[in-house]
C-alpha cells in the first residue's frame, strides 16, 4: 500500500464507536495518505506499506486531535474588572443587567478592526493548538448588528487560513439584545436579515442562541431556530446555564446538534436530549469562574445514554480559559465524569457535537488524519495534570508539527 507517512510503534486510542472503551490498540500502526487516515490497526495485521516517511512513535500514545466544540475566541477588549466585581459580591447576571457582561465586549468588538480581531484571536488559538487541538468551533455574538457579526465570522475564517487547524464558525447573533434597538425589532433583524446573510455568504454552518432570563426567551429562541432551519443551518443552544428555561428540550425538538452548559437541566430535558441524540456539551470553565454551585445532572445524562462533550467556552467574561485539557480535568473533579468520558468528550463526542463525526474525532480509515501524539505512559496523565505540556507532536491533515 502506497502511503505518505507511516506512524509505527504507537499505542493508539482510536475512540472508534464500535470498539470497547477507548478502542485501545497497544501495538498499533497508522498510515496517512492525502491528509486522511489510509490504514489504522494492530501492527501484526498491517499490510506491506511503501511510505515516503516513517515516524517511529517509540510507544507513545496517539489520540485523535483534540476538538474544542464551544468557544467565543474572536472578540476585543478585556473584562478582568468583572472578575474583580464578582469577587466583591456582584453576580454575572447583575453585571449584565447594568450594561456590562456581553454588552461590554460588544462595544469593544464593534470598534475593533478585523485585522486586530484576527491577531488577538490567533494568539489565543495558538494556546489551544499547542495543547493538541486540531478543530475548534468559534461563535460570533459580540456584534449584535449585521456588520460586526459578519466581521467576527470573517475573522474566524481568516484564522483557518493562517493556522493549520479546522475552524467551525457558528452564528450567535441571538447572544444578547443590543441597547440601541427595540427587542422585537432586533429579533426580526436576527431572523430576517442576519441569518439569511450569514447563510448566503456561507460564513457559518450552525446557529446558536443564549436562552436565559437575561437573554432570549423560549419563544424568541424558537423563532431563531425556525429561521436557521429555513436557511439550511444546523442549530445548537446555550441552555439551562443559570436557570431552567426548558431550552434543552426545545433544542432537541429542533434536532439540535448540541445543548451546552446544562447546569439546571431537569429529567425532562435529559430525556429529550436522549431521544434525539443531541450532545450535552459540558462547560466547567464557566461553572468554575462564576463560582456556580449546581452541577449538570451527569448521572442522569449517563444513564440516558446522552453523549457528553467537554469544551472551554473560551470567552472574556464567564470563561477566560484557554486550556481544553484543564476543562476536561474540571469536568472530572467538578462535575463527576470519568477520565475515559473526558477523553471521549474532547475527541469523539466533541466531533459529534459539531456534526463532524464522519470526518474527525476518531482514528478510523477515511477520516482526516488529525492526531495528538503524547509523551505519557498512561492516557489519564493528559487529564490528571494541570500546567504540564505532555504533547509530543500534533498532526493536522497528515502534516506534522512538533510541539
Ligand atoms: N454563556 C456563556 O458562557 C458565554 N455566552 C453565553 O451565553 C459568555 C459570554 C460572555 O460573558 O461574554
Ligand atoms: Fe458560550
Amino acid at each position: 500500500m502506497q502511503v505518505d507517512r507511516l506512524f509505527k510503534n504507537a499505542r493508539l486510542a482510536t475512540m472508534a464507536p464500535d470498539a470497547a472503551g477507548l478502542g485501545v490498540i497497544e501495538r498499533g500502526t497508522l498510515a496517512t495518505r492525502a491528509g486522511r487516515i489510509a490504514w489504522v490497526g494492530p501492527a501484526v495485521d498491517a499490510p506491506a506499506f511503501q511510505a515516503q516517511a516513517i515516524a517511529d512513535c517509540e510507544e507513545r500514545w496517539i489520540t485523535p486531535g483534540l476538538i474544542d466544540c464551544h468557544t467565543h475566541l474572536v472578540f476585543a477588549g478585556d473584562r478582568s474588572d468583572e472578575f474583580e466585581r464578582r469577587l466583591a459580591g456582584e453576580s454575572y447576571a447583575s453585571i449584565a443587567r447594568v450594561g456590562g457582561g456581553i454588552l461590554a465586549t460588544v462595544r469593544a468588538t464593534r470598534v475593533a478592526s478585523e485585522t486586530d480581531l484576527v491577531e488577538s484571536a490567533a494568539a489565543r488559538l495558538d494556546r489551544l493548538i499547542a495543547e493538541g487541538v486540531t478543530t475548534i468551533e468559534i461563535k460570533s455574538g459580540y456584534g449584535l448588528e449585521l456588520e460586526t457579526e459578519l466581521k467576527q465570522l470573517r475573522a474566524a475564517r481568516t484564522l483557518a487560513e493562517r493556522r493549520r487547524v479546522t475552524i467551525e464558525p457558528t452564528f450567535l447573533g441571538a447572544h444578547a439584545f443590543p441597547p440601541e434597538i427595540e427587542r422585537s425589532a432586533y429579533l426580526r433583524a436576527v431572523c430576517d436579515v442576519m441569518i439569511p446573510a450569514v447563510a448566503q455568504a456561507k460564513l457559518a454552518a450552525a446557529v446558536d442562541a443564549f436562552c436565559e432570563t437575561i437573554a432570549f426567551s423560549l419563544a424568541e429562541t424558537q423563532a431563531v431556530f425556525t429561521a436557521a432551519r429555513r436557511h439550511g443551518l444546523a442549530v445548537k443552544l446555550h441552555a439551562e446555564q443559570l436557570s431552567n428555561m426548558g431550552g434543552a428540550a426545545l433544542a432537541a425538538r429542533h434536532g439540535a446538534l448540541s445543548a451546552d452548559h446544562l447546569e439546571y437541566l431537569d429529567d425532562t430535558g435529559v430525556q429529550a436530549l436522549a431521544q434525539t441524540g443531541t450532545v450535552a456539551v459540558l462547560l466547567p470553565g464557566a461553572f468554575y469562574v462564576l463560582n456556580e454551585k449546581q452541577a449538570p445532572p451527569i448521572q442522569g445524562l449517563r444513564a440516558a445514554g446522552v453523549p457528553m462533550a467537554v469544551a472551554t467556552d473560551a470567552n472574556p467574561g464567564s470563561s477566560p480559559v484557554l486550556s481544553l485539557r484543564m476543562c476536561a480535568h474540571m469536568a472530572c473533579t467538578l462535575f463527576g465524569i470519568t477520565v475515559p468520558e473526558a477523553l471521549l468528550g474532547i475527541t469523539r463526542d466533541a466531533a459529534r457535537a459539531l456534526g463532524r463525526l464522519h470526518e474527525i474525532g476518531t482514528l478510523e480509515a477515511g477520516k482526516w488524519c488529525d492526531l495528538a501524539i503524547w509523551n505519557v505512559d498512561r492516557l489519564a496523565e493528559i487529564i490528571a495534570w494541570i500546567g504540564t505540556d505532555p504533547l509530543h507532536a500534533r498532526v493536522w491533515r497528515g502534516r506534522c508539527s512538533a510541539s
